[in-house]
């Protein structure tokens, strides 16, 4: 059985809930407020198991504090896709999506990513307490061009709501079965980004699953 091993940074603003929607992915769990504030990175693996291959995702977690934004080539180094997250209610996470994006361009050129408007249980229309959303959809929507970025998900940690469905994308977009809309992995340098765990030859054609 093939193992494929997958670096993925998860960045945005402090606050926003990359630590909380990483638990709920990974652990399909939810802290409330107990989520200590990362210092620098911490990390967390997602293992998926295919038919004919397993997936790991190693997740780099940020802290995310306004002074880490400039980081280090090294956080950067062989990441295969990048997930930037931000809060739905907090319009200075939003405007700060442009910085962020910017960092990750200049660090690896066009790679998948994925944005996360966070805490969407806070703006829910069912929500017995419903706040305001700081960016509306169709601005959300445009996102996709203006940014240059794969995809764009409400999300919430707190809930479950889109965790799984956003990661299916991710999970797709690193095995090759979609091709994203920027940073194709086989015009790239996917297969240096892509850690083949055993000796069975990698695919050749990104446009394709490597695990069936
Ligand atoms: N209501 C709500 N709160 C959330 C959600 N995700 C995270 N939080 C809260 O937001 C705060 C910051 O979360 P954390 O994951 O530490 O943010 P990080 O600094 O981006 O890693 C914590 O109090 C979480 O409980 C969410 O989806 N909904
Ligand atoms: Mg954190």
């Amino acid at each position: 059985m093939t193992e494929y091993l997958y670096k993925v940074i998860v960045i945005g603003n402090h606050n926003v809930g990359k630590t909380a929607f990483l638990d709920r992915y990974v652990n399909n769990n939810f802290s409330g407020n107990n989520y200590k504030r990362t210092l620098a990175v911490d990390y967390q693996l997602k293992v998926v198991q295919r038919k004919r291959c397993t997936l790991r995702m190693q997740f780099w977690d940020i802290a995310g504090q306004e002074h880490t934004k400039v980081l280090t080539r090294n956080y950067y180094n062989s990441a295969s896709a990048c997930i930037i997250v931000f809060d739905i209610t907090n319009k200075k996470t939003y405007d700060d999506l442009k910085e962020w994006k910017a960092e990750v361009d200049n660090k690896l050129g066009q790679i998948p990513t994925l944005i996360l408007a966070n805490k969407h249980d806070l703006v829910d229309k069912y929500s017995t307490d419903p706040r305001e959303q700081c960016v509306d959809d169709m601005e959300l929507e445009n996102l996709k061009s203006t940014l240059n970025v794969t995809e764009v998900f409400h999300v919430s940690a707190k809930t479950g709501y889109q965790v799984n469905h956003s990661m299916e994308l991710l999970e797709q977009i690193l095995m090759g079965v979609t091709i994203p809309r920027c940073g194709a992995p086989a015009e790239t340098s996917q297969d240096d980004r892509q850690i083949k765990v055993d000796n069975v030859s990698a695919p050749s054609n990104s446009s394709k699953s490597c695990c069936g």
